[in-house]
This record gives C-alpha cells, structure tokens and sequence, in this order.
C-alpha cells in the first residue's frame, strides 16, 4: 500500500494535503510530516484546513505552512491549484466541512489516507487505507522511516510524535499496540521530548473550560446500573461559563473514568441548534455501531454523530441505542 502511495506522490507536483473539518494532532502532523518530505523532495505542497489551526497546534507549524480555509478569499482558487489532492485522516469527502465544495470542484487526483473503520471510500481516484494503523502519523512514520537516511528532520519528528500522541489518547487507548510504542520510541530516540509535547498538547485549559466541565460533571447521569453514563451541555451552559465548544473537546474522558462504565457519553447543543453526540467504550461495547444509526461513526471504541434534532430528543434514541448495543456485545 505505501509503496502505492510513493508511487501516486511522485506521478504529481502540486499536492495540496487537507484534513478532515476541526483538525485534529493526527491529521495536522501527519500533513506537516509529509509536506516537509515533499517540499525536501523538490515538490509544491499546500497544506489548507478549516476551520484554523487549533492554538494547541500551532508548535507543530513553526515555518507557517499551514493556511486557514478562505473560501471567500485567497483561497476562492484553490481547485485549480494542485494536480493532486490528499485528504488526510478521513475517507469520507464531507468530512472535509465546507472544503468539500472546491474539492468537488477540483481537475487534480483525488486521494485519501486514513486509518478510519468505515464504509468503502467513495469519490476518490486512489485510495491509501489501513484500518489497523493507529493513527494517520503512523502511516506516514511508516512512509518515511524507510525512505529517510538516518533521523527524520526534527519538525517531522515532533509531527509524527504529537499524532500518535494524540489518537491514542497519549498511549492510554486500545490502539496503544507495540508497533504504535516502537514508533514513539524511535521519535523520543532521535530527539523529541514527550514531557514538552504533552504539555502543548493538553496542558491548556483556561477558566471557562473548568468552569463548563464543573457544570456538566454536575449533572452526570446514570444507566443501566451505571454501564451507561452521559454528561450533556446546552448552548445555554456554554454561555453561562463563557466557553465555547472548543472547550468541550475532552470532556467525554471524565464520564469514562468512573468504575464500571461500559459506554461514555457526551451529549452537547451545536452553534446552529443541532445536536452532537461523542461516545467512548471501554472495551467490549461497538459504538461505532450506534452511531451508525444516526449518520455517523468513527472506531469501535470512540465515534460521534450529528443530528438535526433537539439535544433531549437526540439524548432519548442515543441511550435506547447504546443500552440494547451493550446487551448484544456483553453477554
Ligand atoms: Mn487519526
């Protein structure tokens, strides 16, 4: 498969790497990883997301490649430009959020590469994925470690680091796997500090975000003699606390510690007055499954949806959902 995807990298000159809406450690280093490679390699690379670069990864971009989506502005051209366009950490187009428009749009060889269990990719010229990988940054550590001569420029380095880091929940989750570990310690070895990493990475809560995650652990909700347990948050309780939905990204983790949990989740109100649900599994119940049922997915162990529907409504059919998919996985 890598060898298929050298092969689609050489045939092109202009590749523009994107990630899928509300980037993510893993889809931002993968693309900064292979952007320093093909820009090393003589060819032209554009990295564009939308809708920015999170605060907590700008230490991955210090030379500024990556470009916030302008649809209205610098970027009103953007189809034209590659001949080659890559969409990192998602198979799904639409994941792409409002990219998706000059995506279609685009002449350039379209391609994916992802570690995502989904459906078949749909409307792409190639195709790179691998659902036993980790994360996308261990695809492209895959990539590259054979094909750079001794240690990886160090902004590689510091990329392919920060994504594992962050699809495996800094090695706590199931896609911990020795290769993911061998990886890591490889990254460490030739200079990466994890310490420094993680520090960038989550040491950055401010005020509002305690204050929203105090609200909602407050009012924590029990099922199922305590298999199921769910914190949901109003567009109301953001206001009331001054946090935004940003803040609200690793909430889902507290719910998941208590003792006894099977399934997490995390009900919240959008901007646009849908709702959105994120749901974690501890090990044995499929979530990806549940969430299938409302249009969306993810892993086995971590998946969300979306839906145009009132937040109470959504709460009703999700636990009706998650408790008859914990009586099929836990007998
Ligand atoms: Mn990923």
């Amino acid at each position: 498969m890598l060898d298929r995807f050298a092969a689609f990298l050489d045939r092109h000159a202009r590749i523009l790497l994107t990630t899928h809406e509300n980037p993510d450690g893993d889809g931002v280093g993968a693309a900064i990883a292979l952007a320093a490679h093909l820009k090393a390699a003589g060819q032209q690379a554009r990295i564009v997301v939308t809708p920015a670069l999170p605060e907590n990864l700008r230490f991955l971009d210090p030379e500024g490649w990556i470009e916030a989506f302008e649809p209205e502005g610098a970027h009103r051209e953007l189809a034209a430009w590659p001949d080659a366009w890559l969409l990192i950490d998602a198979s799904e187009p639409h994941r792409m959020g409002p990219l998706f428009a000059a995506f279609e749009g685009t002449r350039a060889d379209r391609a994916c590469l992802d570690h995502h269990l989904k459906d078949a990719p749909k409307g792409f010229d190639a195709e790179f994925t691998d659902p036993t990988a980790s994360a996308s940054t261990e695809l492209v550590y895959d990539f590259l470690r054979p094909r750079i001569g001794g240690d990886l420029p160090p902004l590689m380095a510091q990329a392919l680091y920060a994504g594992l880091v962050s699809d495996t929940g800094n090695f706590r989750h199931s896609n911990s796997t020795p290769k993911v570990h061998h990886a890591a310690a490889d990254l460490i070895a030739q200079g990466v500090h994890p310490a420094r990493t993680f520090n960038a990475l989550y040491q950055t809560a401010t005020p509002a975000k305690l204050r929203i995650f105090g609200l909602a652990l407050g009012g924590i909700q029990l099922r199922d003699r305590g298999r199921f347990v769910y914190v949901s948050v109003t567009r109301a309780d953001l206001a009331a606390c001054g946090a935004t939905h940003e803040d609200l990204d690793d909430l889902v983790e507290e719910p998941r510690k208590l003792k006894g949990v099977e399934v997490a989740a995390l009900f919240s109100e959008t901007a646009d007055g849908h709702a959105k649900v994120s749901l974690r599994s501890r090990e044995r119940v499929d979530v990806n499954a549940v969430c299938r049922q409302f249009g969306g997915g993810g892993h086995r162990l971590a998946s969300g949806a979306k839906a145009a529907q009132p937040l109470a409504a959504l709460i009703a059919e999700v636990e009706a959902a998650v408790l008859a998919q914990i009586g099929r996985d836990m007998v």
